[in-house]
């Protein structure tokens, strides 16, 4: 410790040739992309830390982020554009120049769309948000709606539930007297928000509600009251909640009739939940679910956190999700000091506080007289409210060998792992005429590519970055890019140029597009760009709390719509305009007894990115599924224990892991190990979400038992 100490004070100097700079850790999600400080010696970099000037992160850094150096060193890096040689998932390659693979590329999507037309084209991004835009302007100024990405599982479900009741994405409210932290376990799934939470429930005295069914940190350190419902069934919680608020007059009256749209329906509709029947259908004891709600009553400012998986992942997940957020209708807390409000404006997927021409961008070259984007007819919500595909229906769209079939799947980081049922997705891949993917490591998706391209890492590259308070950096590279890989933007604007892409926006470059998006915002992007620092820009006005509510939602009545004139439109759908619940669906409930959670956050990995990386895995080497002791004594199980966990369509063993944080009859297992691919056993279309078409990855009916 004292060596790395004198080292650290005589940095930067000549004696130890060792270089500070700064950068970005892009591992996981926009939300953080917390400040790095690197160390950097001989063009490489030696360390990696929190950045302490940085205004958001202010030198913070979790597991995730101390391993960027293991990141950007695996040893799979591609180095160099490569072109498959054996057959598809062998994983046999030659390197190939890039102007040979643009040309091959160039040669093969626009085949395609002389043959059977652009829209046979899908246009794919894995989890990486920062150049989105470009690829969505990429696949719609080619001619294909088909640009789909990981939203199709994440975020996006709730993003629709909020649309259907204000038109708008809307962002929770640590002010309020009462928080409920609906499936949220921030200690594991972004660290920043229980600091701030433990913070302000110190300063503010914020009453706090967990409802979860598992014991976590969360509940632990923040619950004044913890709700624990079986999975999938917290839609039955909401509305049994919000009866009980409405048949004591426990909401406001004024603010519904005002500003609310369909209470009267709503009301009469959730009248059958009555608090035993609340139990019955959740496991909530009926005293529990009456404490909440006092607590409700009692507090006057409420807000709720939002769920991008958790909530969402379930056949009934989006309503679930809507029957949530109409507890903060009934109550007035939506658009109002201390409530739900608008989420600042946001640029590549960050809240920014600044509104950018983005969406303009992404869709001003959108194709209209096309074939609809893939899920278009299967989950049609979805299409209405997002026009992009729902590439959960990619895979059976390609099986389907059909008019309508994709033919071309040009990817930046596709991970068929992520994908519920993906057997059928190597399947699919197996069936395409052709296939792209660029990664930064040679992923055991990237081997069924027929050309691979290396991207680079944060470290490696510059972009745009926003934070909130109005905050713009560009960031700067801190090593040169390994081997020969290249920033995804400058690949798809080399793409779009060697295609001859009648789009001069787009075929002139990232740092030019950025302008083009920033174009009425009050800041010189050159004077960034030259900035090593993160820059506020000044003069941005906000719209005041309750602007809405005077000025009317984006909805088709102007108010908050519990009824959901979208939906109501299309009797055809079969989806209901209000907020109503449906238990989650099991095939054989004779044969599957138990209900299992898949993918709930762990703090060292996250999805495909470190199981790769042995500092990471080490600290939790084995895939295990945790399970109530009064389970595993039935069974006769133990800790350590072979287990076969088997669903409707397949099973796969995990290490039994005893513990009380699940209850009983549930089961939790962690996506991502690829050696025990949980995915590969969840059924998808017979359980998915049919508003959102998300994967019902956290209630799947299954059974358990010892694999002697
Ligand atoms: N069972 C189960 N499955 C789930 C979930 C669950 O809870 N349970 N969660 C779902 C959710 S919410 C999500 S968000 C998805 C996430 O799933 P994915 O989108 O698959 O996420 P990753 O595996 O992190 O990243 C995808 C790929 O991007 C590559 N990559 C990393 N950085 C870059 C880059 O800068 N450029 C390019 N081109 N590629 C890069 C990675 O190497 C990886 O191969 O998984 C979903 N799947
Ligand atoms: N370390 C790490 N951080 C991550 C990620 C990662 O892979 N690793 N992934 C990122 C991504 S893509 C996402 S989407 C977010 C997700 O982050 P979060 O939204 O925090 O999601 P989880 O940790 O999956 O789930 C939170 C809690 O919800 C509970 N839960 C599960 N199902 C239900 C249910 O049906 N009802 C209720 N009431 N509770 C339920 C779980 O027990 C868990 O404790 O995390 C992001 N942050
Ligand atoms: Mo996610």
């Amino acid at each position: 410790m004292a060596d790395y100490d004198a080292l650290k004070a005589k940095i930067p100097g000549p004696d130890t040739g060792i270089e500070v700079k700064h950068s970005i850790c892009a591992i996981c999600s926009p939300a953080p992309h917390c400040g790095l400080t690197c160390l950097v010696k001989d063009g490489k970099v030696i360390k990696v830390e929190g950045w302490k000037e940085h205004p958001d992160s202010n030198g913070a850094l979790c597991t995730k982020g101390l391993s960027n150096k293991e990141f950007l060193y695996r040893e799979d890096r591609i180095l160099y554009p490569m072109r498959r040689i054996g057959e598809r998932g062998e994983g046999k390659f030659e390197r190939i120049t890039w102007e040979e693979a643009y040309a091959e590329i160039a040669r093969k999507l626009n085949g395609i769309k002389e043959t059977y037309g652009a829209d046979k084209v899908a246009f794919y991004s894995g989890y990486n948000k920062w150049y989105r835009s470009m690829l969505a302007r990429f696949a719609h100024s080619f001619g294909s709606q088909s640009y789909g990405t990981e939203h199709s599982s994440c975020f996006a479900s709730g993003l629709m539930a909020w649309q259907c009741a204000t038109g708008m994405e809307m962002g929770m409210n640590l002010m309020a007297k009462l928080f409920i932290g609906w499936a949220a376990n921030g200690y594991y799934s972004m660290y920043k928000l229980p600091m701030g939470i433990e913070k302000l429930k110190a300063l503010t005295g914020m009453k706090y509600i967990v409802v979860d069914p598992r014991i976590t940190p969360a509940s632990r350190r923040f619950a004044d009251l913890h709700l624990r419902p079986r999975l999938g069934t917290d839609g039955a919680l909401a509305l049994t909640m919000a009866n009980q608020l409405i048949q004591n007059g426990w909401i406001d009256k004024e603010y519904i009739d005002k500003h609310v749209h369909g209470f009267d329906r709503y009301a009469e509709s959730v009248k059958q939940y009555t608090l035993e029947k609340g139990e019955e259908l959740t496991g909530v004891p009926a005293a529990d679910i009456m404490k909440a709600v006092e607590m409700i009553r009692d507090a006057r400012t409420m807000s709720i956190s939002e769920s991008s998986a958790p909530l969402a992942h379930h056949h009934n997940g989006m309503q679930n999700y809507r029957c949530i957020m109409s507890l903060l209708a009934i109550t007035g807390n939506i658009g109002t000091q201390g409530g739900q409000n608008p989420s600042e404006s946001s640029f590549s997927e960050r809240t920014t506080g600044y509104d950018t021409h983005e969406r303009d961008f992404m869709f001003e070259t959108y194709p209209e007289n096309v074939d609809k984007a893939v899920g278009a007819d299967v989950h049609p919500l979805w299409y209405e409210l997002r026009r992009d595909m729902q590439a959960n229906d990619l895979a059976q769209n390609i099986l389907n060998q059909d008019e309508k079939s994709i033919k071309a799947l040009y990817a930046h980081g596709m991970n068929y792992r992520m994908f519920a049922e993906d057997g059928k997705v190597l399947e699919a891949f197996k069936k395409l005429d052709f296939f792209v993917d660029v990664d930064l490591f040679m992923t055991d998706s990237a081997k069924w590519a027929d050309i691979v391209l290396p991207c680079c890492t944060s470290l490696e590259r510059s972009e745009f970055k926003g934070y909130p308070g109005c905050h713009i950096m560009y960031t700067k590279p801190v090593v040169r890019p390994l081997g020969e890989s290249r920033r995804d933007v400058d690949i798809i604007t080399d793409l779009a140029n060697v295609m001859k892409i009648d789009d001069p926006i787009l075929c002139s470059g990232y740092e030019n597009a950025v302008k083009y998006i920033f174009r009425d915002i009050p800041v010189d992007l050159d004077m960034v760009m030259a900035s090593d620092e993160v820059i506020k820009i000044e003069g941005i006005e906000q719209k005041p709390v309750g602007w809405y509510l005077e000025n009317g939602w984006r909805t088709p009545t102007g108010k908050i719509e519990l009824y959901s004139e979208v939906i109501g439109a299309h009797p055809e759908w079969g989806l209901d305009p209000l907020p109503t619940y449906t238990p989650p669906i099991n095939p054989d409930p004779e044969k599957y007894p138990f209900m299992l959670c898949s993918g709930a956050r762990l703090p060292n990995v996250l999805h495909s990115r470190l199981h790769g990386s042995p500092w990471q895995r080490s600290l939790l080497p084995d895939p295990m599924v945790e399970i109530n002791p009064a389970d595993c004594e039935k069974l006769g199980i133990e800790l350590g224990d072979d287990v076969e966990i088997v669903t409707s369509i397949g099973s796969l063993k995990f290490k039994a892991n005893p513990t009380h944080t699940v209850k009983e009859g549930q089961l939790f297992v962690y996506h991502g190990y690829p050696e025990r691919d949980i995915n590969s056993i969840i059924p998808y279309r017979e359980i998915c979400d049919p508003y959102s078409g998300y994967p019902a990855y956290r209630s799947v009916y299954c059974t358990i038992r010892r694999a002697d």
